[in-house]
């Protein structure tokens, strides 16, 4: 394990940020900050505003004014998908700053940064094309008299709360297609992870975006975030984080029925037989709980293994994880970094300890890794893991990998299946029969088979059961944030009621 400080990466003050407003960066004035230190060095690298409610209202009508009067809503596919394509190009060009501020804010090691930024520029792209494919449909088929069609219609003015752990994707896994869908966008990121929410906004100004298209008020979740659920000028919220503030998101929502895009909580299996290619496996599954040091909604966090190879396969992890580079987020070499927030790592520490009290056998890890500043922890194994733990139930959100054994397939999909999650999976073998059985029976959003958190924007994201509501990204990303219309059109003239 390596810890090797790059400390001229480091800001020697913290940047203010304004919020954003009507095309405006709007300066904090007499409004208190959030100061965010770099979970990896506890050094101050922003200082955010904590806006208030009548912030959110003008932000709100903003939103309102620019999706009413059709800057954007109205016109045609080819210019909204030409801002969208702008927006990728300057993405690209300011990829070393974003990526910086997101490992600085996050925690999470800059050649990951780097890559995710880079994938972002890609989802700007394919949804200026999806903006361009978005289509209804017409009916042919109701008689010499009838012609019907059903359009397509942007939903209005959106809402986006976003969580920490990837701050920029999760937001470019929508803002382009609730864009391309031709919605305008109020957004609020996590208090801890603003920067990167703010800086999208520069560049979608540079790139041309009309103002009032896209708004952000930073601000805690229960003020902002509250008020966003519950305010009755927007007609959808997409939201993305816990389950249990997803639920009050359904709760507030009521108020003006607005629709719900909800990505929640995971805990997801990553199922391996004994036929799999178990060299490949081992790395993968290492790669699934510690990319992102484990704080990822689709991390495969229940490692469900054929008995005949349990032990050796648990070994075969163990050392992957004793070879993992685990240190400076700065650093390009590291491959974990720092846990997120001060919070997220007592709740890990926690669970780990949860884990040893419920009898589970510690394998590797287990330990807060100390150097000298930050917070880190080891990657860490348990055995001997059975469903009824807090470690197999809850999402812990952190590096921490329990391993339960099975005998059949039938087994190895009831314990997969046993859960109140369904965002993701992977199974691991070479027999297609088992993999495909598999991965037809298990219930969850998305699916990797001889791989793990693999993607792109053209497949799409979300849970099944208490992992969400809706899908983001591909084509249904796009349509998520429309509605339907019906159109029927007489051809001539109608048979008369009254006669
Ligand atoms: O999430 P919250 P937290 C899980 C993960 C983690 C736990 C807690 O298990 O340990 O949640 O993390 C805003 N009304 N996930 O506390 O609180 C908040 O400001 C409206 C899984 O950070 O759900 C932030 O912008 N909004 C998840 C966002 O909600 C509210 C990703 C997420 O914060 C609000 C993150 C309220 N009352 C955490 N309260 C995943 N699966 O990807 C807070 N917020």
């Amino acid at each position: 394990m390596d810890h090797q400080p790059a400390n001229f990466l480091l800001p020697s003050d913290p940047r203010t940020f304004g919020f954003f407003v009507d095309g405006k960066v709007v300066e904090a004035g007499s409004r208190p900050y959030f100061e965010r230190q770099s979970p990896g060095h506890g050094v101050a690298v922003t200082r955010i505003p904590k806006c208030t409610k009548d912030d959110l209202d003008l932000a709100v009508a903003a939103a309102r004014r620019a999706f009413e009067d059709g800057r954007w809503s109205r016109i045609p596919s080819v210019e909204r998908a030409s801002v969208l394509l702008r927006a990728a190009q300057i993405i690209r060009r300011r990829a070393e700053e974003i990526a910086l501020w997101e490992t600085l804010e996050n925690g999470k090691p800059i050649s990951q940064a780097r890559a995710e930024v880079d994938g972002c520029a890609g989802i700007f792209e394919y949804a200026a094309g999806a903006a361009r494919a978005l289509h209804g449909d017409a009916f042919n088929n109701l008689g010499d008299r009838l012609f019907g069609l059903v359009t397509r219609e942007p939903i209005g003015v959106v809402s986006l709360i976003t969580p920490w752990n990837f701050p920029f994707l999760i937001l470019c896994e929508r803002v382009p297609f609730i864009l391309a869908a031709g919605c305008t966008i109020v957004a609020k990121p996590s208090e801890v992870t603003s920067a990167t929410t703010l800086i999208l906004a520069e560049v979608l100004a540079e790139a041309g975006l009309p103002a009032g298209c896209y708004n952000v008020v930073t601000g805690s979740g229960s003020t902002i975030g509250q008020a966003m659920t519950e305010h009755m000028d927007i007609d959808m919220l997409s939201f993305t984080g816990s389950t249990s503030v997803g639920r009050r998101c359904v709760q507030a929502a009521t108020g003006n029925f607005k629709k719900l895009g909800l990505e929640l909580g995971g805990k997801n299996p990553q199922i391996v037989f004994a036929d799999a290619d178990l060299e490949d496996a081992a790395d993968g599954v290492a790669f699934g709980i510690g990319f992102n040091t484990g704080q990822c909604c689709v991390s495969g966090s229940r490692l469900i293994v054929e008995r005949s190879v349990a032990r050796a396969f648990e070994e075969m992890v163990a050392a992957k994880f004793a070879k993992v580079k685990v240190g400076d987020p700065l650093d390009p070499a590291t491959q974990v970094g720092a846990i997120t927030t001060a919070a997220q790592n007592d709740t890990i520490m926690t669970y780990i300890e949860k884990g040893k009290a419920e009898g589970a056998r510690l394998v590797c890890g287990g330990d807060q890794l100390d150097f000298g500043r930050g917070h880190y922890i080891a990657p860490t194994l348990f055995g001997d893991v059975t469903g009824d733990m807090a470690i197999a139930r809850d999402e812990i959100f952190g590096p921490v990998l329990s391993i339960m054994p099975f005998d059949t397939v039938e087994e190895a999909i009831a314990i997969a299946n046993d859960t109140v999650y369904g965002l993701a999976a992977s199974v691991w073998s070479k027999n297609i029969d088992k993999a495909l059985t598999v991965t037809r029976r298990v219930r969850a959003g998305r699916f990797w088979v001889n791989t793990t958190l693999a993607g792109g924007p053209e497949l799409p994201l979300g849970g099944f059961k208490q992992s969400g509501w809706g899908r983001e990204a591909g084509i249904y990303g796009v349509e998520e944030y429309t509605q339907i219309k019906s159109v029927h059109i007489e051809l001539g003239k109608r048979e008369p009621w009254v006669s």
